[in-house]
């Protein structure tokens, strides 16, 4: 049964400018947190890595896929992950909201949810708090690592928690059709989904799209709908929670017959 919760993403091309490295996009930032301040229902956040992140973990060869990567490199990922976290939750707070930082390690094991872990964060939630987690580099087995993106972490913990409403934010307005146009797509269904050709939007797009649409469609396949909203213009997502029609694209939720 779906709860009343809010899962949402910060997109690292949103909090950060993606190609600067290691560089937080402050007013962004601290708009965001005020209007996630004014949001009342309870919130789970997730961010993602922007030029935090991903810049270290193309410099060490990090990837999503477990191996025995630099040691040296591990550290410096997982701590640029903190230090963009802990901006994020300064400027949280400073807008009035609790966060309470999670690593994902603290509900995963290796990359498999721990499901009373993740309960907890709705339990948190729910008393006021707001969770915050983020993509990070997670041990998996023996010696073996593997970057864990924010958006499989949304698929987690939407799969769990089962949220009232899942929000990706994203830096453009949604999934688009045809870019010379900016002719966004407002509604995907699997048969859409089918014809999109990624690799073309890999190219009309800012990078890491062709996976957030693919987590969305996980996670749409457990019934939800999951909106793509640009993080740019804040007012959307308070919008988008009103169920207020914007600029924006679904991913609907696919309705599974019940046995
Ligand atoms: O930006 C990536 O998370 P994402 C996290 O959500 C790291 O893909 C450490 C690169």
């Amino acid at each position: 049964m779906k709860s009343q919760l809010l899962l949402m993403k910060l997109g690292g091309s949103v909090i950060t400018h993606k190609d600067k490295p290691l560089s937080p996009n402050f007013k962004v930032i601290k708009d965001l947190s005020h209007t996630l301040a004014s949001i009342q229902m309870p919130l789970v956040l997730v961010h993602g890595g922007g030029s935090f992140g991903h810049y270290w973990s193309v410099k060490y060869k990090m990837h999503s896929k477990p191996d025995c990567y630099d040691l040296h490199g591990i550290s410096i990922v997982h701590q640029s992950m903190i230090a963009l976290n802990e901006i994020i939750v300064d400027s949280l707070i400073k807008e009035g909201t609790n966060p309470y930082a999670v690593t994902p390690s603290t509900f995963t094991n290796g990359l498999r949810p721990i499901i009373s872990k993740i309960e907890e964060l709705r339990t948190i939630a729910k008393g006021g708090i707001l969770p915050i987690t983020f993509g990070d580099v997670v041990h998996v087995s023996r010696q073996n690592y593997s970057i864990l993106s924010g958006d499989s972490i949304m698929t987690i913990l939407a799969k769990v928690l089962v949220p009232s409403k899942t929000i990706f934010t994203v830096n453009v307005d949604g999934l688009y059709k045809d870019m010379k146009n900016a002719e966004i797509i407002r509604e995907i269904d699997n048969a859409t989904y089918k014809s999109i050709e990624f690799s073309k939007i890999l190219t009309d797009v800012t990078g890491g799209m062709r996976r957030k649409i693919k987590e969305a469609f996980k996670i749409a396949s457990s019934g939800m709908d999951v909106l793509l909203v640009n993080g740019l213009k804040p007012e959307r997502i308070l919008n988008a929670i009103d169920g207020i029609d914007i600029d924006c694209t679904v991913i609907r939720g696919i309705k599974t017959r019940s046995r």
